[in-house]
């Protein structure tokens, strides 16, 4: 296989700046964004082939989204909808940082995503070496929660590897509705990314944190007692477990400000899924996607700091001879 194929909703993207405040009229700058798509970029930049299958508006936004990720060297497989507007995603947040996401898409033109989208494009599923998907999806209505087990299911039948980040979004559905929907996915999943609360999440137990690696292990090991496969556990400023089979991994991170953590857990899954492509080991895909997933919290936007390949070099280069 080739490359990794994804499937899922981008929106239009308006981010304020730090002054004035949203309501007393600020001046908002436009742009794009979505979990899929994200993860498409991150490893377009690395120089790997990906595809981002989708469906956008008949409009302004439906064709920036397009134009931008394209620009970006991602395949883009997204039809036009003309009975449905793209969504949009409205940041909010207090001295230059952003501290919610706010949503503007029921009834977009993606949440009308169905088995018919990716059907048409199993090819591009078939022929690839990984399909990512995410738990936002479901969250999207009927059509997109059939959508992505059909993604899987011709994924596994081609030899397809399946990569899942189950990135649950408390503000499209309830804790109790997306648990056991998130947990079937995982289930039909070769590797899945997960924060300690998603992992909680999945295993239909109350919502905790992790302080240390040792109860990440724990948790990991858990997770992966009910789901199979590979875990990841993402932890945060801590770095990441990745639990294959009996080993269990620790990729620790070094310490960062975060001016935007949005964007984050997408880098993270480009960069571990990069280093996956290369056949790299479970250490070599933690500490990559430890690294993309610091440089983009560091910047503003989702994934516009998301580093290009010879910026990864020329980083590597500069750290072996200025200490
Ligand atoms: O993972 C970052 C995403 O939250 C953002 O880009 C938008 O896809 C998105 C979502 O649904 O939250």
């Amino acid at each position: 296989g080739n490359g990794v194929v994804t499937f899922g909703e981008t929106m239009a993207l308006l981010t304020p700046p730090s002054a004035p405040r949203l309501r007393d009229g600020a001046q908002m700058q436009l742009g794009i964004g979505g979990a899929e798509s994200n993860v498409a970029i991150g490893l377009a930049r690395l120089g790997f082939p990906s595809t981002w299958i989708s469906r956008v508006g008949d409009d302004d936004f439906g064709t920036l989204i397009v134009r931008e990720i394209r620009a970006e060297g991602v395949r883009v497989l997204a039809g036009r909808d003309a009975a449905a507007p793209t969504g949009l995603m409205v940041k909010e947040g207090r001295a230059g940082r952003t501290t919610r996401v706010r949503y503007y898409r029921a009834g977009s033109a993606a949440s009308r995503l169905d088995v018919a989208d990716v059907d048409r494009h199993a090819e591009a599923i078939a022929g690839a070496a990984i399909l990512h998907v995410t738990g936002i999806s479901p969250a999207l209505g009927p059509g997109p929660a059939r959508a992505v087990p059909a993604a899987v299911e011709i994924a596994r039948r081609n030899d397809t590897f399946v990569s899942f980040d189950v990135n649950h979004r408390a503000a499209l559905w309830s804790s109790e509705q997306a648990g056991p929907v998130l947990a079937d996915l995982a289930r039909r999943s070769d590797l899945t990314f997960a924060g300690p609360e998603e992992a909680c999440l999945l295993l239909g137990e109350n919502p905790r944190s992790v302080a240390s690696f040792e109860e990440g292990e724990k948790l990991a090991r858990l997770l992966a007692a009910a789901v199979g496969g590979v875990v990841v556990l993402k932890l945060g400023a801590l770095g990441a477990i990745a639990l294959q089979g009996e080993d269990a991994h620790h990729g620790p991170t070094t310490p960062i400000v975060a001016t935007d953590p949005v964007g984050a857990g997408d880098a993270f899954v480009g960069g571990y899924l990069a280093a996956l492509l290369e056949s790299g080991s479970p250490q070599q895909c933690l500490a990559l996607a430890n690294r993309i997933g610091g440089a983009v919290c560091q910047a503003p936007g989702d994934w516009e700091a998301l580093p290009t390949r010879a910026e990864l070099d020329a980083l590597d280069a500069s750290t072996d001879v200025v200490r």
